[in-house]
């Protein structure tokens, strides 16, 4: 255990191989250390906020970051950046950052403690936990906004060094409908584009997609297309997408998976299909052809709210389409029935041969910036590597990589995301640990979660501010180094593995998580276990071999000074292999990674949603992203006053001209949005790009998961944030 300051600089030195630049930080009386001044050079780093991956080039002057430019010449962002990207160091500087480690005391409020009481307190009580309720009383909820060396540390830590079982990530909210989807029909969770791909297409179809808003860059890329491509959007809202579309179908929510179904269809009858694709490389193409027949074009119209001529056009816009290329985001992924609708996307995409072609592909577009490292290598819905917990074969291989007793690798899966929240509520999970993310705000149905948040006996927050509503309920908050603070890699939405560098001093004592990880493991008692995880790439080298021969392999990839010199480079890449291309897609070959390489057709009977409207609850509520300034819950971009003055102070519900006339209600004013699980007060926007009888509410203010329903897919659990029955009232002026 470490007693003094000294022993505490030690132990870092020791775990790090250097004196970082934080220990220069901690308090002067305990000794002078070496400040290591930063480079008085660029650094360049890939972005950290949405999943697009652009690269940053941060100048530096006299050791400190004073501005940054989008990088020239990266495959990615072709030297752009949206706004986000060109405010990102602002945020490193804001006054609330966590500078300490911060306890909750007897009389309630948090106070600053140093790391050694925090490590000490962390590890007491969730040992403490685990001793009185078993080891699966304790979990962890992770993140797809820090490194995949971290992650990866996180997971490991976690499960084989702390003996949790349980542990998801905010992943979960995002995109665990793509991943459950892309496994089951291609055997692997793996998107195969290439943004290249949105400049090659002659057809384009986002469908509950607002790239935007949301992937602006993506966008760009989309902008460079030189085919004069036909763009279709399918999303109940007149997004800015849609009004740069050639066609927007605006359906009717949450019947996307009758409409895909009914493209299916309209192609099959026509026989715009290419049937030696089919025959070659697909498996249940008979049993879907027949399932999508039972629909008649009738049913399809009235379940969509489109008419069949609309239907018949975008068949034939489809079918027209020599590189067609569909991507989807969150209006899919966020439903009820969301694999499904995801795998109806990839069922389109294979029926037509649009697949490992240039411009081609059903293509998932992630949100955060590495929630692809999540996906393959968190440790928490898979075995690291995307390998598989329940396989006794995977967990031997990974055992014999990591030089571990296997005995430590939980032969289970963990709860997802939902299931652990139940847990919590009827007291079998006692102890949580959050990291990088604000589930206090973003996750569904906010006042019934933050409810059973109060029964833990012990919440850990670890985070970069210690004013997020989720640190303000934490009993220890760990203040975390940031992006631009820390090194490692991230993985973009087109698999793109690019590099984190540091370019800024983290405040106070704020360490990287990875340090945090280590530090954690050391107190634990387990340090020993991760005695080759020195350091951000010490991990690299352990996570290409666990990708090797498996269908990420990138095991080509020697070191990060590679991917640097490379402008990132896309998995997979196996040993003996260059990138030859810097913009690669998979299934070039129409090799899946099935048993039979056959790609599957996956089909189901649509199901109703599970609320639907009704006479007291007349209104669709949607939610989603707000605009391109503003990043989910907020904490990082409300700190530029810049990004501030692109978005409205005050949280608003968009709401039809017809509806607003028929209430009375005048745009700016002051309106009660409300559904079964409570009522919010928001100011009015009077807009026609909602449809009559819809409202939408972004997503960046605190109020918005007070109203919406804690529905899950069955498959992928992921939350049904994009639908619940909502009612509107005008505020009497008395109380506005
Ligand atoms: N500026 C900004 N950019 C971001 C983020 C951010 O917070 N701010 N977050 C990032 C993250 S993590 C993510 S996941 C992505 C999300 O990126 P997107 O998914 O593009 O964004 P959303 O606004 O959540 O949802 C997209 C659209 O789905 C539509 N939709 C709702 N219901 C349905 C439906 O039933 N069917 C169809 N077809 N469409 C529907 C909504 O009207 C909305 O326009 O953005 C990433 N980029
Ligand atoms: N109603 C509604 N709700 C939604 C959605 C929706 O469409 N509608 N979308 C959902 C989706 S797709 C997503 S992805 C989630 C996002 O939801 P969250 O993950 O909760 O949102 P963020 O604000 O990105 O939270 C990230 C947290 O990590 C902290 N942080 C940033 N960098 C670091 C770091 O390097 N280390 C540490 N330790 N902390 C760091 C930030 O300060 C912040 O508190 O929201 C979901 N919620
Ligand atoms: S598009 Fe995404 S990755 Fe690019 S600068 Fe904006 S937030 Fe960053
Ligand atoms: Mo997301």
């Amino acid at each position: 255990m470490v007693n003094t300051m000294k022993q505490f600089k030690d132990l870092i030195y020791q775990k790090t191989g250097s004196l970082t630049d934080e220990l220069a930080l901690v308090p002067s009386a305990l000794g002078v250390l070496p400040q290591r001044l930063l480079p008085d050079r660029s650094g360049r780093l890939v972005c950290g906020f949405c999943s697009t991956g652009c690269s940053l080039d941060v100048h530096i002057k006299d050791g400190v970051p004073v501005n940054l430019t989008p990088t020239k010449g990266y495959p990615v962002n072709i030297g752009e950046a949206c706004p986000k990207g060109w405010e990102a160091l602002t945020p490193l500087k804001a006054f609330d950052r966590a500078v300490t480690p911060y306890v909750r005391k007897g009389h309630g409020r948090l106070e600053p403690a140093h790391w050694d009481a925090a490590l000490r307190i962390f590890t007491s009580r969730f040992k403490d936990i685990q001793s009185r309720y078993g080891n699966d009383s304790v979990a962890f909820l992770s993140t797809g906004q820090i490194a995949t060396e971290e992650m990866a540390l996180l997971g490991t830590l976690a499960k084989f060094g702390m003996g949790l079982v349980h542990g998801d990530g905010n992943t979960r909210q995002c995109m665990a409908s793509a991943v459950v989807a892309y496994k089951q029909a291609f055997g692997f969770d793996a998107p195969p584009y290439t943004y290249q791909d949105l400049e090659e297409s002659d057809v384009i179809v986002f469908i509950g997609a607002n790239p935007c808003i949301a992937h602006p860059i993506m966008w760009q890329r989309v902008c460079r297309n030189k085919n004069n491509p036909t763009i279709i959007v399918i999303d109940p809202r007149t997004t800015e997408t849609a009004m740069a579309a050639t066609r927007h179908y605006a359906l009717k929510p949450k019947s996307d998976l009758v409409l895909l179904y009914g493209l299916a269809r309209g192609l099959i009858e026509r026989g715009w299909l290419d049937a030696d694709f089919i025959a070659g490389h697909t498996t249940g193409f008979k049993e879907f052809r027949a399932h999508v027949k039972m629909l008649t074009p009738d049913h399809i119209s009235r379940a969509t709210g489109l008419s069949e001529a609309q239907i018949e056009q975008c068949v034939a816009l489809i079918a027209r389409g020599k590189k067609v290329s569909f991507w989807w985001t969150m209006g899919v992924n966020q439903g009820h029935e969301a694999v499904r609708t995801a795998q109806a996307i990839i069922n389109l995409a294979l029926m037509t041969g649009n697949i490992g072609r240039p411009g081609t592909g059903a293509n998932s577009i992630t949100g955060q910036c590495n929630a692809m490292g999540s996906r393959l290598f968190s440790n928490t819905t898979n075995l690291l590597g995307g390998h598989d917990f329940c396989n006794a074969a995977h967990r031997r291989k990974i055992a014999a990589i990591l030089h571990m007793d296997e005995a430590r690798i939980p032969a289970r899966n963990s709860l997802p995301y939902n299931q652990i929240i139940e847990e919590i509520a009827v007291g079998k999970i006692k102890g949580l640990w959050i990291i990088a993310t604000n589930p206090a705000h973003s996750w569904v149905g906010q006042q019934e979660f933050r409810q059973i948040l109060k029964n833990l006996e012990f919440l850990v927050v670890q985070d970069m501010y210690h004013t997020t509503q989720t640190a303000q309920m934490a009993d220890l908050i760990l203040p975390a180094a940031c992006w631009g603070e820390k090194e490692g890699t991230m993985i973009n939405s087109e698999r793109r593995i690019g590099l984190l560098r540091k370019v800024a001093k983290a405040p106070g004592l704020a360490l990287a998580d990875f340090l945090i990880f280590q530090l954690i493991a050391h107190y634990w008692g387990c340090g020993e276990l991760f005695k080759d995880w020195q350091s951000p790439e010490a991990v690299f080298q352990i996570l290409k071999e666990i990708s090797r021969g498996t269908p990420c392999d990138f095991t080509g990839i020697h070191d990060y000074a590679m991917i640097e010199s490379s402008g990132g480079i896309q998995w997979p890449l196996p040993e003996g292999t260059l990138p030859w291309d810097d913009q690669r897609r998979l299934f070039a070959d129409g090799q899946f990674f099935t048993d039979d390489r056959k790609a599957r057709f996956m089909f189901e009977v649509p199901r109703p949603v599970p609320e639907d409207v009704c006479g007291q609850y007349p209104f669709v509520l949607l939610t989603g992203r707000g605009t391109s300034a503003q990043w989910h819950t907020q904490t990082r971009t409300a700190k530029s006053p810049i990004l501030r003055k692109m978005y409205a102070r005050e949280v608003y519900v968009e709401i039809n001209p017809e509806d607003a006339c028929k209430l009375s209600i005048r745009d700016g004013q002051w309106v009660y949005v409300s559904t079964r699980r409570g009522e919010i007060k928001v100011r009015a926007l009077v807009i026609s790009s909602v449809q009559q009888g819809h409202i939408f509410l972004p997503m960046h203010y605190e109020v918005s998961n007070h109203l919406t329903l804690p529905a899950f897919d069955p498959y992928s659990y992921q939350p049904s944030y994009k639908m619940a029955a909502a009612r509107v009232a005008k505020v009497p002026y008395y109380y506005a």
